[in-house]
């Protein structure tokens, strides 16, 4: 597609200090090394490498009464992935982020917010990241960045950006999810938040729940950012992610969403989740997120 913008900034963010296990942190090293850059450029994209944001590893005193582990350094990376990644997009050039942990989509989205106030989002997942210290099971931030962005959680964190950058629920689509905590449950339903759960994909098909969600979020907006948390797939297909759970996206759903997403040419930023290399085998699971970004940067078969 001509008109899709051709300036590429991957951003690597090896961060783990949110999710319950360590090994998302070589995340963005796995992903390069599955010869992402070279991919890209083959597709015709011009690439910048800005490196990686580096996580200091604090030492154990996390746990506090606020039921938010690591609060402080996951404050200060997504704080500076939020300026990283602003300033890319003032360059005109795409912000393509590598997790780290599904908490830099804090930073990642607030970044994107400074210049696109009317933003639609995408939200691949199992699960519905809609957890705040209070209903949170695991007081693990990687499952709260969807609360975070909507305005609700700690101070520290809904001050990322600088001033109260939130989204509107309206222009917000789950989709892959088939594992909610009750208190997230109540919030999504409150919140009035289009979720289509593996449920509705089984029932309808990848090709008409992607029209209908391509529709809600690109209305309307000045542009739409794709939060890919590799556990949306089935764990046949990414057995490298911290939080695994059966029934999930195969290898071609996953595909087709990001085809007709490349189709659509609706999308302005993207981060890709998640990849707990520890767990993966063979780097499958970061050669399956090389391929879902070729194909959402518009790579065909022929
Ligand atoms: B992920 C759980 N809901 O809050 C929680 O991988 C899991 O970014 C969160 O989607 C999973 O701890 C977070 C039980
Ligand atoms: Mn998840
Ligand atoms: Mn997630
Ligand atoms: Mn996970």
């Amino acid at each position: 597609n001509p008109s899709l913008n051709r300036l590429v900034s991957i951003i690597g963010v090896p961060l783990d200090l949110g999710a319950n296990h360590r090994g998302v942190d070589i995340g963005p090293s796995a992903v390069r090394y599955a010869q992402l850059e070279e991919h890209l450029q083959a597709l015709g994209y011009s690439i910048e490498d800005k490196g990686d944001i580096l996580p200091n590893k604090p030492n154990c005193s996390y746990l506090d009464e606020s039921n938010l582990k690591y609060l402080d350094e996951i404050t200060r990376v997504n704080t500076e992935l939020c300026a990283i990644v602003a300033e890319e997009i003032s360059r005109n050039r795409f912000p393509l982020v590598l997790g780290g942990d599904h908490s830099i989509a804090i930073g990642t989205i607030s970044g994107v917010l400074q210049h696109k106030q009317r933003l639609g989002v995408l939200w691949f997942d199992a699960h519905g990241d809609i957890n705040t210290a209070e209903t949170s099971p695991s007081g693990n931030i990687h499952g709260m960045p969807v609360a975070v962005r909507f305005g609700l959680g700690h101070e520290r964190l809904l001050g990322i950006g600088g001033r109260r950058v939130t989204l509107n629920p309206q222009k917000f689509v789950m989709i892959g999810v088939r594992d909610l905590d009750p208190g997230e449950k109540k919030l999504l339903k409150k919140l009035g938040i289009t979720v289509y759960t593996m449920h509705e994909i089984d029932l309808f098909g990848m090709a008409a729940i992607m029209e209908k969600a391509i529709r809600q979020v690109s209305d309307g907006t000045d542009g739409v950012h794709v939060s890919f948390d590799m556990d949306a797939m089935d764990p046949l297909h990414a057995p490298g992610v911290g939080t695994p759970v059966l029934g999930g996206l195969t290898y071609r759903e996953s595909h087709l969403a990001m085809e007709l997403l490349a189709a659509a040419n609706i999308v302005t930023s993207a981060e890709f989740v998640e990849i707990n290399t520890v767990l993966d085998h063979r780097n499958q699971t970061a050669k399956v997120a090389v391929a879902l970004i070729r194909s959402l940067l518009g790579e065909r078969t022929l």
